[in-house]
């Protein structure tokens, strides 16, 4: 049996859940769309990262007295850990909330190579942290009630756990920004204006998975290209740490979402930058590979903080020519960047990398190597 999202948020709704915080996730796509929909202003909050949601919903609670609701991806658990054991425990502040977990890569299920090992520690984590939890199945209704018991009688977090297809689909209708070019389209124009000993780090989602379909589709080799599939929002962090260790460009391709989850990291890295780290963002506004659900990355000044951090050039982009000026400008100047705008979209036949991590890797390190 599958679950309606409607009679899920309406549950939730009626058992006193009305402040809603994460970050979207493919497998909880159509309730985050549902909840995106169907809650007033201010009540859900889509956060650069599960650890801020986690915050938010410890604020929400010692102002109202209520329970928030906190969804993400188990990839999310990893950023919740701190505020979740170091506020929200039982040995520490105390504060119930309800965490909603998109279990990738549930053992036996088949899934993606960077969900491997978060799902088989999904719920050993959550009993290491010592969070109560159920799986959520056909007794949702039961089991929501019992989540509220624990809450109420032990005032802590306590998580449901969500497998894939649990939920029936919810119609989503994404906000068109208006831009001409497509992200896959964009990544086009920029790959043809790589030079052959150039280097990609590219971020989670499906830019990865476009930038290997490109090359698969030239019948370029992937030598060349770091996919960080998982890690959402380290992908700056990984190219800067290659940057340092090579004379190479390195062309950091990031995505808004990605962008804003770890933003602390970019005045580090731009004060620190050295010339070869280039930095190009692909800004959709949105989190595009999860469902569409927006960030908030179109309505700030995306340039003026790259500036503030201290990329001393920032070209803004959101055509083929303006993006092949760009990328001429950010190759030739230190410490500059190109922020792209593009509209929402993919390709319903993308596929995923058929080399896995570790041969990815390994291609990689050769070709590093072969130019040392
Ligand atoms: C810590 C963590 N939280 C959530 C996810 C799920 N996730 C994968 S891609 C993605 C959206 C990325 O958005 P953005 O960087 O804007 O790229 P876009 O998909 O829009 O191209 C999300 C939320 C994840 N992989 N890791």
């Amino acid at each position: 049996m599958t679950i309606n999202p409607n009679s899920f948020y309406e549950s939730l709704n009626e058992s006193g859940f009305n402040f809603f915080a994460g970050v979207p996730d493919s497998l909880l796509k159509d309730l985050c769309a549902c909840i995106f929909e169907n809650t007033p202003p201010g009540h859900n909050i889509i956060t650069a990262n599960e650890g801020n949601a986690l915050g938010m919903a410890c604020g929400y609670h010692i102002a109202t007295g209520n329970y928030g609701v906190v969804y993400m991806q188990n990839s999310g658990e990893g950023n919740i850990i701190n505020p979740l054991l170091s506020i929200a425990d039982p040995d520490v502040y105390s504060i119930p909330m309800l965490l909603l977990i998109g279990w990738r890569g549930e053992p036996g299920v088949r899934d993606e190579p960077q969900h491997a090992k978060q799902g088989k520690v999904t719920c050993e984590l959550l009993d290491c942290m010592g969070v109560p939890y159920q799986v959520l199945d056909d007794n949702w209704q039961i089991q929501l009630a019992h989540s509220l018991e624990i809450m109420r009688n032990r005032s802590c977090p306590v998580a449901l756990v969500i497998r894939k297809n649990t939920f029936e689909k919810y119609e989503f209708k994404v906000k068109d920004n208006g831009s001409p070019l497509s992200r896959e389209q964009a990544l086009e124009i920029i790959l043809s204006n790589l030079d052959e000993d150039d280097f990609i780090v590219s971020t989670t989602g499906k830019t990865s998975r476009e930038i290997f379909e490109i090359r698969e589709a030239r019948s370029q080799d992937h030598a060349h290209d770091f996919l960080t599939v998982g890690g959402m929002g380290h992908t700056s962090s990984i190219a800067f740490g290659m940057a340092i260790g090579t004379k190479k460009n390195i062309w950091c391709i990031d995505g808004d979402g990605s962008f804003l989850m770890h933003m602390g990291a970019f005045p580090i890295i731009a004060q620190n930058a050295p010339d070869n780290f280039k930095y190009i963002l692909n800004n959709n506004g949105a989190h595009e590979s999860v469902g569409g659900q927006p960030t908030v990355a179109l309505c700030i000044g995306i340039s003026a903080i790259l500036r503030a951090c201290g990329f001393e050039v920032v070209y803004e982009a959101s055509t083929p020519d303006e993006i092949k000026t760009g990328m001429e400008v950010v190759r030739k100047k230190p410490k500059a960047a190109l922020v792209i705008t593009t509209h929402q979209g993919s390709r319903i036949d993308l596929g995923r990398p058929t080399k896995t991590p570790q041969e990815n890797k390994t291609v990689m390190m050769a070709q590093f190597e072969s130019y040392r």
